[in-house]
């Protein structure tokens, strides 16, 4: 039997895998002990690998819509048929008609996004999109507004932790055991979240309104000034506007904190206290969840700034610089704006910082309205937007007015089964490329590996790069795609990095490329217009919005549309993860479906009684986007009046409550959390 080293690529966390091969077949995984990250430890998922690569709703071949069924048909005749009607699409509106779109498997697959992108740009248009608009792009965003760069949470160095909206138990597994690890050698912990944890158990668990954590940030921010707790050298030094947060942060104290958040303000002071009296405090939060509110990009900014004047930036168990592996670019520049870049300068027009992709939550609205002009083809690779794209009946009406809609992806997904053609990509163990690439972001660690090709392509499936590149041979984009295979390409991504393939070869579980710098400001300062971590904005005032964070309150909250809040008086939460399910993906695996067998509604005993309903009961969740069925569970961890409820179902598809209108105004996020929603009680 043989054993190939690579890593899991079922989500970001990227850990590393030790795949088991015997026959040309893969018969077992396990995690790799010498992996830094998981040390040989696997999520309840990844223990499902080989059941999922070999998975019946595998997609096997290139299928084509034929009076409404599908009929196997040949590569070849799948990618002419498709180019000749992207040609014709072209006359016809324009380059501007297509719009490619990768999920969040284009976060963990290098190459998807790159090719994804580059056949997009090559044809002549700037529509490509991905969840970096709806997913963590704006934590970034923010983080560069305020320090010129990336910094990001180093919590197994921390002496306090402040984990806000943040599950990592269900979503990031190594990480939970980090902060695990760090709390047992004493670390304090605080969580801040509406539903208690399970880590919360490990510290001090404070519920919060959600929706309202920028203003219990800024309460903090208030107490430290207060009781002058800064960190006086680091704020004179490295900081500027200082003496405008002075001003701006009086009006948000303790007590007001009190009545906004339901955080207690004996508990904001104790909370204040506690982070900047302890010398290596860090907030961990959620990769999405804060973001992808009314407030996101804001709040984000409040988090920079109780960082920064309590010192905690690029000092151990901070928020620290990790160093960047600079990959090859595939990008090719097209002239032409990107859908948002009018509506979000801050998203899109930033200091020099231009994004490759459009804002994601313009995408179904252009295709419906045809405004600024016609989107007629769109094709999606590794993602699910049937199931996972907020405001499902705007993404069907889209699809209504397309005329060509290709899915690209392993599995017969619901977003397959709707579009004209469904191509057959293969799984990440069935191809050779970039691994481990999310390290660096995700856990500040400098580390890469290659991505083997565990076991051939399963049926007729092909790697992501080889259809891209094909369609393109097909399109007259020739020029654009020159690689013959899947080590052509890895060469090709690894040649700009300093890492050699012979390196990677040699060091299969992955090979360092740099080392944390602390201090790293004292060489290189902070790369914004004054040099300084820039507490103020200037920049975001002439775009348009406040200089320093303020509390915006969620759209549909009570406090801001009171008719809303008597029609719909609880609060919804969507999106919570699950460790065993990624999207929506693996819900036919039967050895989780045994774990959870259906999508539930959590909410509190509190809220359960008010609409007379019990644990168990199947009921209605209703927005004014419309209503799904689902069953309650009904829990003392949730905060009253808030409901909680997973996506990626197809049964109970909570994004059809969801409104691709309803965003956060700075970033253009579509707001998944913090909508109003009502219990229905079903009749019998
Ligand atoms: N209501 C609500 N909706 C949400 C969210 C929420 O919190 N609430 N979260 C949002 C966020 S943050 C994100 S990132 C998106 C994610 O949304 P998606 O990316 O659409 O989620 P998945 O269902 O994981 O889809 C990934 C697809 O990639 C395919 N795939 C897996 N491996 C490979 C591979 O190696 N190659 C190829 N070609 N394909 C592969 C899978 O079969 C799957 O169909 O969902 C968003 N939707
Ligand atoms: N198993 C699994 N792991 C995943 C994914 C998956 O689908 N499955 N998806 C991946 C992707 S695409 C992403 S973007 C990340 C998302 O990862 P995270 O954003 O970390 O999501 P969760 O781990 O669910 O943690 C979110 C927590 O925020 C809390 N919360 C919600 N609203 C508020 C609020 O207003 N204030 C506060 N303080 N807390 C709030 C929720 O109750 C929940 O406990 O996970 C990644 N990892
Ligand atoms: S956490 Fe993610 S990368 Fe790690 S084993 Fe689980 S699914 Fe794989
Ligand atoms: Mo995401």
């Amino acid at each position: 039997m043989e054993i190939i080293k690579t890593d899991c690529g079922l989500c970001i966390n990227s850990c590393g895998v030790d795949a088991y091969v015997e026959d040309g077949k893969l018969v077992k995984i396990e995690g790799t002990k010498e992996n830094w990250l998981n040390e040989g430890e696997l999520c309840e998922k990844a223990e499902h690998l080989v059941e999922n690569i070999y998975s019946p709703t595998r997609l096997k071949y290139p299928m084509k819509k034929v009076d409404g069924k599908f009929q196997r048909i040949s590569w070849d005749q799948a990618l002419s048929e498709i180019a000749a009607k992207l040609l014709e699409l072209r006359e016809k509106y324009g380059a501007h008609t297509l719009a490619t779109w990768t999920g969040s498997v284009g976060v963990e697959h290098f190459e998807m996004a790159a090719f994804n992108q580059r056949f997009a740009k090559a044809f002549g248009s700037p529509n490509f999109f991905n969840p970096e608009g709806i997913c963590f792009r704006t934590r970034i965003l923010s983080r560069q507004i305020t320090f010129g760069r990336y910094p990001v949470e180093e919590p197994r160095y921390a002496d306090c932790i402040f984990l806000w909206g943040h599950n990592p138990e269900e979503s990031y597994p190594p990480q939970a055991k980090i902060i695990r690890k760090r709390v047992q050698e004493g670390a304090k912990l605080v969580v801040i979240d509406p539903k208690r944890i399970p880590l919360a158990k490990e510290g001090i668990y404070q519920s919060i309104r959600p929706g309202t954590d920028c203003f219990l940030a800024l309460a903090m921010i208030n107490v430290i000034i207060a009781e002058d707790l800064w960190d006086k050298e680091f704020v004179d030094k490295w900081t500027s506007g200082f003496d405008k947060l002075v001003e701006h942060v009086k009006d948000y104290t303790p007590e007001k904190a009190e009545a906004v958040t339901g955080v207690p303000a004996t508990e904001v002071r104790r909370f204040a206290r506690m982070f900047a009296n302890t010398e290596r405090a860090c907030i961990v939060e959620g990769v999405g969840h804060l973001n992808q509110y009314a407030n996101g990009l804001q709040t984000e900014r409040a988090f920079c700034i109780l960082m920064s004047i309590t010192g905690n930036i690029d000092r151990p168990g901070g928020w620290v610089t990790c160093p960047q592996i600079r990959l090859a670019d595939l990008r090719v520049a097209v002239e032409e704006k990107n859908l948002g870049h009018e509506e979000y300068p801050v998203f899109h027009q930033f200091g020099k910082r231009t994004p490759p992709y459009g804002s994601a939550s313009m995408m179904t609205e252009a295709i419906i309205t045809e405004k600024p002009y016609p989107i007629k083809a769109f094709i999606s690779s590794g993602s699910n937007p049937a199931l996972t794209f907020p405001d499902t009946n705007r993404f069907i009406e889209a699809v209504k007015n397309l005329e060509l809609f290709v899915s690209i992806d392993p599995y017969m997904t619901e977003t397959c089964q709707m579009a004209d053609y469904a191509l057959p990509a293969c799984t990440s163990l069935e191809e050779t490329g970039v691994g481990g690439f999310p390290y660096a972001i995700s856990y500040c660690i400098p580390y890469i590996l290659l991505r083997k090709k565990v076991i051939e392509p399963l049926h007729e499936s092909k790697p992501i790069w080889q259809i891209w590149s094909e369609l393109g041979h097909k399109a007259g984009l020739g020029e654009y795609f020159p690689w013959k295979s899947d080590d052509e390409v890895a060469e090709h991504f690894f040649s700009t990095s300093g890492v050699t393939m012979e390196q990677l070869k040699e060091h299969p579980e992955g090979v360092y490329f740099g080392k944390v710098d602390y201090n790293i400001y004292d060489k290189i300062g902070f790369g914004t217009d004054t040099k300084k971590i820039e507490i103020y904005s200037g920049r975001m005032e002439e775009l348009g919005f406040p200089g320093i964070p303020t509390h915006v309150e969620p759209q549909q909250s009570r406090a801001a549309d009171p008719v809303m809040g008597e029609q719909y008086p609880e609060v919804l939460l969507t999106g919570a993860r699950r460790v065993e399910w990624i999207g929506a993906q693996m819900r036919d695996i039967p050895a989780l479906r045994v774990r959870i067998p259906e999508a539930e509604a959590e909410f509190s005993p509190v809220t359960a009684k008010k609409y007379d309903v019990i644990n168990g009961e199947m009921i209605g969740v209703e927005t004014p986007r419309g209503m799904i069925k689902i069953k309650a569970k009904v829990t003392e961890d949730m905060r009253p009046g808030v409901v909680s409820i997973p996506h990626g179902w197809g049964g109970a598809n909570v994004n059809i409550l969801l409104d691709a209108k309803v965003r956060d105004e700075v970033s253009g996020y579509i707001t998944m959390r913090g909508n109003a929603c009502r219990i229905v009680k079903l009749a019998y």
